[in-house]
């Protein structure tokens, strides 16, 4: 990783940049005009987008062609992008802070991740055919790493690529489009259809001549597109789904309160909670209760919530005005019912969200996933663990969990029973790594197979070579406490 000094070096010239995306089709565009895309930390304008015409997603459509290079060839192009992507690290940390609210080690993990992503799935090119035209649909939450994960996995199996970007982040996909085309990803097997879901969403998932989706986003979304694609497309064609979680953490009597309480501020708040992996409910034992609450209300004391561009930042805005909304309407509601037992100032300007804790009974009394930086917590008594199991278990979703003892046997006891695709033991619930911590949940979180793991490219292939087994097993990371 280059040092703080490099970076900011390498990032200055791109401070007051402006960027331009538009759709990258393999024929001549003819987009919506162009308008604006502004920073949330302080509203600014980072560039303009134009998005896709009906007619543009029509042609895109038409010109897609799977990519026609063998396996070698794919595998050196997808690494001379990682390569692209590593050097021109400056431009894309500038766009991450500026367009998605990206703290500085935010933007080294999320490009790692990215070329990590072009790397492992060209080191694993698949022989078998590809399953044709693939539309990938990524968040703006993780703009250029799930972006990268979703469109190299793609890729790297042959397919003709539609890449929507979510609409809050067009910017860094464009740029990114651009690095595949340069390191040599021809335009009929890579092209990017920026738009609303709406409108290029719905036509990339029912369209006919589609082959399959990969998506990821919520889990509301997830079940209107497999409705259209069950609806229009092929029986056979596969929804790769990466959905919500209402992800929890149990801290019991034996962790170490210094090691948990760093655990659960990263799993909460860092990227401003905007992570379907971060910690939602906190369960902590009744009798350290008290102290690890206390503990942790002088960690948030800690926290410096600021412009994302700034080194000292530990934590930036929300995506936009809409997901502010909706995350201090929940927190209104906890504070009119006298639930809320810590809160901060949030800046000025931007769309700030302070990070919040707020006591609930249990995580059944979580109606849905909260985007933003809110950690709920419950309290739980050491003879109700399997209830508070089966309770993390009835939401019904099942993508990160977190355990915090030093009772080896609790450990296993847990573990078999949690219905969750990541669990980490000892350590923070966020940042899993491509190869080494496949991610992916199971339930309402998602469909399989894991991003970054074995068994991801083969549901990039043509059905009839697709195997389905073997996905599900959770991983488990356990960070051993000293003790
Ligand atoms: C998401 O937030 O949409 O482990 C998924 C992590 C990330 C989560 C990405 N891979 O924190």
């Amino acid at each position: 990783a280059p040092t703080l000094a490099r970076i900011e070096e390498a990032r200055a010239p791109w401070r007051g940049h402006q960027w331009q995306a538009a759709p990258l089709l393999a024929g001549d565009a003819q987009p919506e005009a162009a308008k604006d895309v502004t920073s949330p930390t302080d509203q600014s304008v980072v560039g303009t987008v134009s998005q896709c015409s009906p007619e543009d997603i029509e042609l895109a459509l038409a010109l897609a062609d799977p990519w026609d290079a063998s396996a070698a060839e794919r595998a050196a192009i997808l690494n001379k992008a990682a390569d692209l992507y590593e050097e021109n690290f400056g431009e894309l940390f500038a766009i991450l802070a500026r367009e998605a609210g990206k703290t500085i080690p935010d933007a080294v993990a999320e490009l790692r991740e990215a070329v990590d992503f072009l790397r492992y799935y060209a080191a694993r090119i698949p022989s078998d055919p590809p399953a044709g035209i693939f539309s990938c649909i990524s968040p703006w939450n993780f703009p250029l790493a799930i972006f990268t994960g979703q469109v190299s996995a793609a890729l790297a199996a042959g397919n003709a690529v539609l890449a929507k970007p979510a609409d809050q982040t067009p910017l860094i996909a464009h740029r990114a489009v651009q690095l595949m085309h340069e390191a040599g990803v021809p335009r009929s097997a890579m092209q990017l259809v920026p738009g609303r879901g709406s409108v290029v969403g719905a036509a990339i998932t029912s369209d006919p001549r589609v082959n399959g989706v990969a998506f990821t986003g919520s889990t509301a979304t997830a079940l209107r597109i497999r409705k259209a694609m069950a609806e229009n497309l092929q029986p056979g064609a596969p929804l790769i789904a990466e959905t919500g979680g209402l992800n929890a953490m149990i801290v019991d009597s034996t962790a170490l309160p210094e090691q948990a309480v760093q655990a659960v501020i990263e799993s909460a708040f860092q990227s401003a909670g905007q992570r379907c992996s971060a910690l939602r409910c906190l369960y902590l034992q009744d009798d350290i209760a008290d102290n690890v609450l206390k503990m942790l209300k002088g960690a948030m004391d800690c926290l410096n919530l600021d412009d994302p561009w700034h080194l000292s930042t530990d934590s930036g805005p929300v995506i936009d005005e809409g997901a502010r909304a909706g995350i201090l309407a929940h927190i209104d509601k906890a504070r009119s019912e006298g639930r809320v037992l810590k809160e901060m100032r949030a800046p000025q300007g931007g769309t700030f969200v302070a990070p919040t804790m707020i006591e609930v009974p249990g995580i059944s009394a979580l109606e849905e996933e909260i985007f933003g930086p809110v950690l709920h917590v419950a309290r739980f008594k050491s003879q109700d663990l399997d209830k508070v199991i089966s309770d993390i278990n009835a939401t019904g979703y099942g993508l990160t969990f977190g355990l915090h003892t030093r009772i080896d046997d609790r450990v296993q006891h847990v573990c078999d029973r949690v219905h969750a695709g990541n669990i980490y033991v000892n350590r923070n619930q966020i940042g899993a790594i491509v190869g080494s911590q496949p991610f992916g949940g199971e339930g309402l979180s998602g469909t399989g197979p894991k991003a970054g793991g074995p068994f991801y490219l083969s549901r990039f292939c043509a059905p009839d070579r697709q195997s389905s087994s073997g996905s599900w097993e959770a991983s488990i990371t356990e960070l051993k406490a000293p003790s």
